[in-house]
């Protein structure tokens, strides 16, 4: 029976070692959540990196069987394949590229590529001691653009789909990679492409058709007589799981104890991986300006702001912490009182069910990034406000802006405006904020993480059987 094999460079799994004993359980991330229904089905299986730093070669075999009881297949890798491929290439060349920073923040260097191209072929190496012809492989995210035309070199007939999690940028930009015609082919060896938005699309088409020899026309693109479709699939969350959180006793709980620390402020939320993509230190110098031209606001708000630590063995992301370190604190000695400080910031990650506590009792949620493929923070906080009550702030660079326009939608350079958007909704009536927040709980609701894994299987199987049909006549 063809099975269905997803590929992505983490796999969804948490493992932790105590006393020398190794402990597996399945992560509860989103991705892992919609495909959750496909990869544990029948002979279905997900193949990735575990994502514990280095696995002793000796571990490895007692790990790889744990695994698979979990439909899991590990790709393990060497300390210098995750300095090169993962914090290398793929973090400071296409993270920054992609996400429009490239003077600041992108280095070309040889190694890094090399080494992107070895663990793209280690993954391929993966796929091929499971994959039969009559499977389908679905690949996900930019540490493996090259993965689908190496899979399609050997199996030209087998279904391959490619989701890219974040923004693809326009050609002015991509064409700065060194490697740009390589990227784009391995691209290309998928058969659908899927972007959150269409504005990614768009850049896509127009960045092929330009670096590459190759037709479009509308999202359809020729690459040697055989068809590629490029399209959006704007990815849902599991409306269900944060929806029911707040209704649970233990979210309820925190929730209380929330609202009694914070008695008389309106709770402002921030949530974020550290990330200079998503406009941390922009959105604590607007609310600066909050405190600075609103002095009437202080002892009544606060800016519960966690931010959840990421890549910080890449210099940029250590760096971009301490700013922020010191912004936050530098914000704090200026304004707190005996009583009352601004900004409660948290450097470090909380289990969900404090998350959702946050969300459900956050009068106002600040997303604020500077370019952001979807965002699923700015998703989750709308699910969780099963009183229709609370206002969403959301940059104009996040995909999620496309979907949820009943968000105070803001340009998060402007801090003026960022400022000015944190007092409406700060002010705002309970009937506006009611009927923002029904529009989008039902959009989603509706568009959760089942139906964008449907649509976009539905869309490859359509797109195949397509293709097969113009090979035979
Ligand atoms: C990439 C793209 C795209 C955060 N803090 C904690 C925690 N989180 C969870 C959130 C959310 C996830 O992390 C973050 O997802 P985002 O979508 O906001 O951002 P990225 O990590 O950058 O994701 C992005 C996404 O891929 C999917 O395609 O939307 O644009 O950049 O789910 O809840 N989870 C827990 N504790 C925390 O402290 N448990």
């Amino acid at each position: 029976m063809p099975k269905t094999i997803i590929v992505s460079n983490r796999l969804p799994v948490k493992i932790s070692n105590t006393d020398n004993e190794y402990q597996l359980s399945p992560s509860e991330g989103g991705l892992a959540t919609g495909l959750g229904s496909i990869y544990k089905q029948d002979n279905n299986v997900w193949i990735g990196w575990p994502g514990q730093e280095v696995i002793e070669e000796t571990d490895r075999d007692t790990i790889t069987s744990k695994l698979q009881d979990l439909s899991l297949l590990p790709v393990f890798l060497s300390q210098e394949e995750i300095s090169q491929y993962y914090e290398g290439f793929s973090n400071t060349v296409l993270w920054p590229v992609f996400h429009y920073y490239a003077s600041t923040y992108a280095t070309y260097a040889q190694s890094n590529w090399d080494y992107y191209k070895i663990v793209n072929e280690k993954f391929k190496d993966a796929i091929l001691k499971v994959a039969e012809p009559g499977d389908t492989i679905w690949i996900h995210d930019y540490q493996l653009l090259l993965l689908p035309a190496l899979v399609r070199n050997e199996m030209p007939d087998v279904s391959i789909g490619f989701f890219l999690h974040i923004p693809f940028p326009s050609h002015e930009m991509f064409r700065l990679i060194p490697w740009r015609y390589e990227l784009l082919e391995g691209m290309l060896g998928a058969d659908l492409i899927g972007f959150h938005t269409f504005d990614d699309v768009r850049h896509f088409i127009s960045t092929t058709t330009r670096i590459l020899p190759v037709n479009s026309s509308s999202n359809v693109i020729t690459v040697n007589d055989r068809l590629v479709v490029a399209e959006a699939f704007p990815m849902g969350i599991d409306e269900n799981k944060y929806s029911s959180l707040p209704k649970s006793k233990e979210v309820i709980e925190q929730a209380k104890q929330i609202k009694e620390t914070f008695k008389g402020n309106k709770l402002i939320l921030s949530i974020d991986r550290l990330d200079y993509s998503k406009g941390i230190l922009q959105r604590l110098e607007a609310f600066e300006l909050l405190l600075q031209l609103h002095p009437e606001y202080i002892g009544k708000i606060a800016l519960y702001m966690i931010v959840v630590p990421s890549r910080d063995t890449v210099p940029q992301y250590k760096y971009l912490r301490d700013l922020i370190d010191k912004k936050a604190g530098s914000l704090n000695s200026l304004y707190r009182t005996m009583d009352w400080s601004p900004i409660h910031y948290y450097y470090r990650s909380f289990p969900i069910e404090t998350l959702s506590a946050l969300y459900s009792s956050a009068d106002v949620c600040l997303v604020t990034p500077m370019r952001d493929g979807m965002n699923l923070v700015s998703k989750e906080y709308v699910a969780s406000r099963i009183h229709d009550d609370g206002v969403l702030i959301l940059s104009e660079m996040a995909g999620a802006s496309k979907e949820l326009i009943d968000a105070i939608i803001v340009n998060p350079n402007n801090i003026g405006e960022v400022c000015r958007a944190i007092i409406q909704a700060l002010e705002m009536p309970l009937d506006e904020q009611k009927a923002r927040m029904q529009q989008m709980r039902q959009l989603i609701s509706k568009f959760n993480i089942s139906h964008w894994v449907k649509i976009f299987t539905d869309r490859l199987r359509e797109v195949k059987q397509q293709q097969r049909s113009m090979q035979t006549r």
